[in-house]
């Protein structure tokens, strides 16, 4: 695993190399220096769950086969074409929601050299996506479904953020608009697709199977992903940050979060009023008596419930399915994310 990590870690270098000498631009040191910089700082930090799950299902797929350099080489680059998707996700995501910290270390947008200059540096990396993917995989046969794929998840990606942006309008909020109905398509959205489908949907085109007939395999990835922004709203309010790398913001940003939507569910009366006057406020005193609702509630119980019924339920779903490499390539997934703390 730590040669697994490694040996991706070293893909990251040559691509990045690649960005660096794009014929496609006449570069400068200065240029260079700040994509180098900017790309360091945001692409390579994180768990790398996302980017690794493409080496690991392709295995899989491949029912244990010895994979050949140049596959290790392949599945590494889409792999990293999914880190690449969410490091831009995340630039701009930490500017719409007002975030302190990503990954232990400011947001880009934080640093005082970069500010708004990391809007752009968003596009950059969206634009590195299809440099990369023309780079290594322009004579595949699957090359337009690649191409096609990353479109469309970057489609509900950014369709998502929409939906989880525009709940939060000022003037209009309105927390009886909250409820889990409304929560399941943002995070569907916003979460799910790039981060469970689309490594799986990777692996599936390297191996040259058409997309169309593994729609089953979407809808289990799916309940994964939802499930997974479940934890991430939990972690938002009760992860420590020194180990979610992240300050939380959900309470302040007035956000329809799976804590929210389950307060408002089992509030009294009483509590719903101070729900409504302290929810969606920037000071840490607001924050604080929302916060110690969560706790009277016991959140913390029902979201340990919530856990272990969507575990059974997402078993259940995987050993319906009549692959045993997609069985393995689901549960090795489910089996990374189950009581996560990070
Ligand atoms: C993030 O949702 C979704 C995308 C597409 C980046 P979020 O704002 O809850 O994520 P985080 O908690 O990491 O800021
Ligand atoms: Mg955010
Ligand atoms: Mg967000
Ligand atoms: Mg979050």
């Amino acid at each position: 695993m730590a040669d697994l990590k490694s040996t991706f870690l070293n893909v990251y270098s040559v691509l990045k190399k690649e960005l660096l000498e794009d014929p496609a631009f006449e570069w400068s040191p200065d240029s260079r220096d700040w994509v180098e910089r900017m790309l360091d700082y945001n692409v390579p930090g994180g768990k790398l769950n996302r980017g690794l799950s493409v080496i690991d299902s392709y295995k899989y797929l491949k029912e244990g086969k010895e994979l050949t350099e140049d596959e290790i080489f392949l599945t590494s680059a889409l792999g990293w074409c999914i880190e690449w998707l969410q490091a831009y996700f995340l630039v701009l995501d930490d500017i719409m929601d007002s975030s302190h910290t990503r990954r232990g270390q400011p947001c880009w947008f934080r640093l005082p050299k970069v500010g708004l200059i990391a809007t752009n540096d968003g596009v950059l990396l969206r634009n590195h996506i299809p440099r990369i993917l023309k780079n290594h995989f322009r004579d595949k046969a699957y090359y337009v479904d690649l191409l096609d794929l990353f479109n469309e998840v970057e489609f509900q990606t950014a369709s998502g953020q929409m939906i989880d942006l525009i709940t939060t309008l000022e003037g209009e909020k309105d927390l009886s608009k909250y409820t889990l109905s409304l929560h399941r398509r943002i995070v569907q959205y916003k979460t799910a697709y790039y981060s469970f489908y689309l490594p799986v949907a990777c692996a599936l085109l390297m191996t040259g199977e058409n997309l169309n007939n593994h729609v089953d395999v979407k809808n289990i990835l799916v309940e994964m992903g939802t499930y997974f922004q479940v934890q991430d709203d939990y972690l938002d309010c009760f992860g420590a940050p020194e180990t979610i790398g992240k300050i939380g913001t959900d309470i302040e940003d007035f956000k329809c979060s799976w804590l929210v939507v389950k307060a408002l569910e089992i509030c009294n009366e009483e509590q719903k009023k101070l729900l409504h006057a302290n929810y969606g406020k920037a000071d840490p005193a607001n924050v604080a008596k929302v916060k110690a609702l969560y706790h009277e509630l016991n959140l913390q119980g029902v979201f340990a419930d919530y856990e272990s019924k969507s575990y059974e339920k997402l078993i259940a779903s995987i050993e319906a399915h009549p692959s045993k490499a997609v069985q393995a390539v689901l549960k090795s997934f489910l089996a990374k994310i189950y009581k996560r703390q990070k």
